[in-house]
C-alpha cells in the first residue's frame, strides 16, 4: 500500500535526479478542457498523440485521462501507451503530478506539493482545482509509491529544475509571487526547497518569460543539460520579448556556483523568431473562473521547454525561422542524444509546452 510519509525527503536520504538520470516512465494528461483548448481540445489531442509517440520512443507513457475522453484517448493512442482513467481538472500534469525522489538503495517515493493552478484566487488561471490537487497522490497509488505532502507549501514542477547533486534553479518571479506561498520568506521558501528536494544550494533567476500564466516559470527559461552545465534562453533581439528576461537569466547563471562549488558552463539556446500567437480562439469556450484565451495574443513558446528522456530529447518545433537552430543547437549540447523536433504550437496556444505536460519517473 501506498503510503504518506511523515518526514521529509532530505531527513530520509532521498533526493530528486537530474532529468538526465535513467527513467521508469513518463506520465502525461489528456487535453479536453473547452475553455482552455480551442475546438473542444481536438486539435491539441493530436499534438499530444505526436509527442506521446515520440517519448515512447525512449521511455513507456502513461496517459491520465478524464472518464468521458477514455475510450477516445485510447483510440488515438498507439498501442504502447498506457491509457489510465483519472480525473484532472486540466493536462498540466508537469505541476500537479508528483515530483519523484529516490534513495541510494533503488526506492523511489513522490513528493505531492499544494497545487492552486498557479496562483489560487489571487491570480490563478482556472477554479477548481480540486481534482488536479488529487493527481500526484493518483499516481504514487498507482505506483504503489509513497509519499510526501508539503501541506502548507504550494509549488509545481515547472517552477524549478534541479541538477541531482544538491542545487536547484528558479526564478524569483514565480517563487515569490503573491498567489503561491505569502505566508514564508525567501529563505522559509528555500528552506522547504532544500528540505524536500535535499538540496544544498538555491540559484535564483529574476524572471520567467510568462508573468500572467505561470508567473514565470523556469522551465521555459532555463534547464541542466547535466551537472555543472546548464542551458539558458537567448537571444540578441533587443525587440523580442523575451530579451529582458533571458539576459537576466544568463547573467545569474554565469555568476552562479553551485553545490559541488561548480562555476555553471551556460549554453545559450533559441528562442523563436517571431512570436506564436494563439489561432482560433473563437473555438475556445468563455467561462468565469478562466484566464480567456484571445484571438492574436502572444502565446509563450520557448524551445527550451523541451523534455530529457532517457538519450531523447523531445523538442518543440513551431514552424519558425529559428526551429533549425534549436535543433542543431540541441544537438551540440547533447551529442550522445537523439533530438526529436515535433510540432507543438497546439500546446503553447494553451499556455505551455512538451515539458509542461510531461512529468518522468525516474527508475529506481
Ligand atoms: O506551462 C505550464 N506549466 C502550465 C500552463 C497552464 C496554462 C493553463 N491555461
Amino acid at each position: 500500500m501506498a503510503k504518506r510519509i511523515n518526514s521529509t525527503p532530505k531527513a530520509d536520504n532521498f533526493r530528486m535526479p537530474g532529468e538526465y538520470e535513467p527513467q521508469e516512465k513518463i506520465w502525461m494528461l489528456w487535453p479536453e478542457r473547452p475553455d482552455n483548448w480551442r475546438d473542444g481540445g481536438k486539435p491539441a489531442q493530436k499534438a499530444f498523440v505526436r509527442i506521446a509517440e515520440a517519448i515512447s520512443r525512449f521511455a513507456p507513457v502513461t496517459m491520465g485521462v478524464n472518464r468521458g475522453q477514455f475510450a477516445n484517448a485510447r483510440n488515438m493512442l498507439p498501442a504502447e501507451v498506457r491509457v489510465v482513467e483519472m480525473s484532472n481538472d486540466d493536462s498540466w500534469i508537469r505541476d500537479c503530478g508528483p515530483s519523484f525522489v529516490v534513495n541510494d538503495k533503488g526506492e523511489v517515493r513522490g513528493v505531492d506539493w499544494d497545487f492552486n493552478a498557479w496562483g489560487g484566487l489571487v491570480d490563478g488561471l482556472y477554479f477548481p482545482w480540486d481534482q488536479d490537487e488529487l493527481v500526484a497522490r493518483k499516481v504514487c497509488e498507482i505506483e504503489n509509491v509513497d509519499s510526501y505532502k508539503t501541506s502548507g507549501f504550494v509549488l509545481e514542477g515547472g517552477a524549478f529544475h534541479v541538477d541531482g547533486e544538491g542545487t536547484l534553479i528558479t526564478t524569483e518571479m514565480c517563487l515569490l509571487s503573491e498567489g503561491r506561498n505569502p505566508h514564508l520568506t525567501k529563505s522559509e521558501i528555500e528552506q522547504y526547497l532544500k528540505d524536500y528536494l535535499n538540496l544544498e544550494t538555491i540559484i535564483w533567476l529574476p524572471d520567467g518569460i510568462d508573468p500572467d500564466e505561470t508567473n514565470g516559470h523556469v522551465d521555459d527559461v532555463a534547464c541542466f543539460a547535466r551537472p555543472g552545465e546548464v542551458v539558458c534562453i537567448w537571444t540578441e533581439d533587443t525587440a523580442h520579448p523575451y530579451y529582458e528576461a533571458a539576459q537576466k537569466a544568463y547573467k545569474a547563471l554565469s555568476e552562479a556556483v553551485d553545490a559541488k562549488g561548480r562555476k555553471l558552463k551556460v549554453h545559450k539556446f533559441a528562442v523563436p523568431k517571431k512570436m506564436v500567437c494563439i489561432k482560433g480562439a473563437d473555438g475556445i469556450d468563455y467561462v468565469e473562473g478562466t484566464i480567456p484565451r484571445e484571438e492574436g495574443e502572444m502565446a509563450i513558446a520557448s524551445y527550451l521547454n523541451f523534455l530529457i528522456v532517457n538519450g531523447g530529447i523531445i523538442l518543440p518545433q513551431f514552424g519558425d525561422e529559428n526551429d533549425e537552430l534549436a535543433m542543431e543547437q540541441a544537438k551540440a549540447i547533447f551529442p550522445d542524444y537523439e533530438v526529436v523536433g515535433v510540432r507543438s504550437e497546439e500546446v503553447a496556444y494553451g499556455g505551455g509546452n512538451i515539458h509542461c505536460i510531461t512529468q518522468q519517473q525516474p527508475k529506481g
